[in-house]
């Protein structure tokens, strides 16, 4: 099988600076090494860049960056498209959530070209559901959710070809929601398991039914990894640490079952900030969940998993 590595250095949808150094961190964390040792062909496709932008007034004056990061995601929309294409699987490397923009409709593209229904795991604190209108901090890493599902509200973003349905959309490790997405939520059906319930529940019961939903549908499947998904602890290079995020375990199993389902296609690693690691450990970590993901396992199991 093979993968492709395309790096997204934009960090203007980010509350701070930092994030452009994603990519460069998690290529020293030496990810392609580790999944070329998994057996996968890997292919780095380099990092997206864009021109300088003229800045573009909106309604809203509290947004930043407007015009810099709506040309990211249209940079992005179209490699990782390209990389959707030559790869079975890509991983685009932020960088910070508001790629997610450009690579979602992307892979909702790509599914579309194959006859399936795109499907997709988001792991993070937040729900990223703004949109242009009701974002108060600005910072457009808080809106692609609501700019995949096809919203309105994004007249100064792309336009959006192919949208996912927010019924295909399951999020876990919710903690940190502001009034209109709790509001958004409800309006267009999205799953949710909060910190609560997987409190509640452990990550797999909630993971086995959505992926069974997956596989019932013959659908593709993208995974959106926010760092701030995992306990700060943990993972510290992010710039919107909530308290309470997932466990290492909770973390990696996750992955492992994920590995095991054979159903994610494309992948988004978001929001590692190098500037706030500690001696790249939030990097390593981020390699080790991929690895995970990708194959690496402790034990060769006698019987397979539920799949
Ligand atoms: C908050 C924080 N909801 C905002 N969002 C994100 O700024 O809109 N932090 N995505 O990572
Ligand atoms: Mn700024
Ligand atoms: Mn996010
Ligand atoms: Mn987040």
């Amino acid at each position: 099988d093979t993968c492709a590595l395309l790096g997204a250095p934009i960090e203007t949808g980010a509350s701070q600076r930092g994030c452009l150094m994603g990519p460069a961190s998690l290529r020293t964390a030496g990810l392609d090494e580790e999944l070329a040792s998994l057996g996968w062909e890997v292919t780095d496709l380099g990092d997206v860049t864009i021109p300088p932008q003229a800045p573009m007034p909106h309604a809203n004056p509290a947004l930043h960056h407007l015009a810099e990061t709506s040309a990211w995601i249209a940079a992005l929309g179209a490699r990782a498209h390209e990389a959707g294409q030559v790869a079975d699987l890509p991983i685009f490397m932020g960088g910070d959530h508001s790629l997610s923009a450009g690579t979602v409709p992307a892979m909702a593209r790509r599914a579309q070209e194959a006859g399936k229904p795109l499907f997709v795991l988001w792991l993070d604190a937040h729900p990223d559901l703004h949109t242009l209108h009701t974002s108060q901090s600005g910072n457009l890493h808080g809106t692609p959710v609501a700019y995949f599902t096809g919203q309105e509200g994004f007249d100064a973003y792309p336009p959006l070809v192919v949208p996912v349905d927010p019924r295909n959309v399951c999020m876990m490790g919710i903690r940190s929601v502001d009034a209109a997405e709790r509001t958004r939520i409800r309006d267009i059906g999205i799953e949710v398991h909060d910190m609560r319930s997987i409190d509640e529940t452990g990550v797999l019961a909630p993971l086995r039914a959505f992926l069974a939903r997956v596989k019932a549908a013959g659908g593709m499947l993208h995974l959106s990894f926010d760092v701030d998904f995992l306990e700060p602890g943990i993972a510290p290079a992010v710039g919107t640490t909530v308290p309470g995020g997932a466990t290492f375990r909770e973390a990696h199993l996750i992955m492992e079952e994920l590995c095991d389902s054979d159903l994610v296609t494309s992948l988004d690693l978001v929001e590692l900030n190098p500037f706030l690691d500690e001696r790249g450990k939030t990097a390593k970590l981020l390699c080790d969940l991929t690895a995970s993901l990708f194959g690496r396992r402790v034990m060769d199991r006698m019987t397979s998993s539920s799949f």
